[in-house]
């Protein structure tokens, strides 16, 4: 009779450890809500889709995420990481949701649940004055690129390319680019809109589309009541005209997909 209590014992521990291995896994909606904050990861350093405005965070998708979670009856808290970081800090329940212009890729989709997109946009060659326009313009030249980007991925698809220089920030590979230490950088179209706004001085143009895509927000793989409730909130933004108005704001245009 002595091996019962042993076993309840180690039945117990069993429990209490699958308890913990739970409690790291990603919360669910209902426990956001139950909460009344969602924690929301980003860069903060993607002028204009995220950024600080001196210790502000800001920038369209700021706005668009506050949005959704305001409609979903939640509080936001903060994060604001490495480019590299932000994904798989999914997978350790670090946050609850991420969205810093990630493309859609079968890659990414592999390790987290994207919600729909919140916009479409795609990659730009930009050099000085313009004299490399397309994937073609890219042979035996020099360009820059951020690290973990779908510009690096892509321009890794193009032939003939003498050199990819890889920048933790996209702002340093702009910066690159305007101290004429690379040939082209390839970035977001509104993102290389924005800078060279900024920068008239740096005389870089805007050249073609080397690829387009579709940006969303994520969670962890499999949060899918979290994703559902996202999808739900954005319809309803871009439903009541709130949506719109951030993205005119922004852009002087309506930038959600078609
Ligand atoms: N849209 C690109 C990607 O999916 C860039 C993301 C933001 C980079 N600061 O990789």
């Amino acid at each position: 009779m002595k091996t019962v209590p042993l076993l309840k014992s180690a039945a117990l521990a069993v429990a209490a450890t699958l308890a913990f291995v739970s409690a790291a896994q990603a919360r669910t909606v209902e426990a956001i809500k139950k909460d009344g904050k969602i924690v929301i990861a980003t860069e903060g350093q993607f002028a204009p889709f995220n950024f600080y405005q001196g210790k502000q965070l800001t920038g369209f998708e700021v706005e668009v995420a506050e949005a959704i979670a305001a409609r979903m009856g939640l509080k936001v808290e903060w994060k604001a990481m490495g480019f590299d970081a932000l994904l798989a800090g999914l997978k350790g329940d670090r946050w609850d949701m991420v969205i810093a212009s990630h493309g859609i890729t079968e890659e990414r989709a592999k390790a987290v649940t994207f919600a729909d997109p919140h916009y479409c946009t795609g990659g730009v060659v930009v050099s000085k004055g313009g004299a490399l326009k397309s994937a073609a313009d890219l042979k035996d030249k020099v360009v820059s690129v951020q690290t973990g980007t779908t510009y690096l991925e892509n321009v890794k698809k193009v032939a003939g390319v003498k050199q990819v220089k890889n920048f933790p920030q996209d702002t340093d590979a702009r910066a690159a680019l305007a101290s004429g230490r690379v040939d082209a950088w390839v970035s977001d179209k509104f993102v290389a809109l924005e800078a060279l706004g900024k920068n008239p001085g740096d005389g870089l143009k805007i050249g073609d589309f080397l690829f387009v895509e579709r940006i969303a927000s994520a969670v962890a793989k499999g949060n899918t009541g979290l994703a559902g409730e996202i999808n739900k909130a954005l319809a309803a933004i871009q439903a009541d005209g709130s949506y719109a108005r951030i993205s005119e704001k922004y852009f002087k245009q309506d930038i959600r997909c078609a």
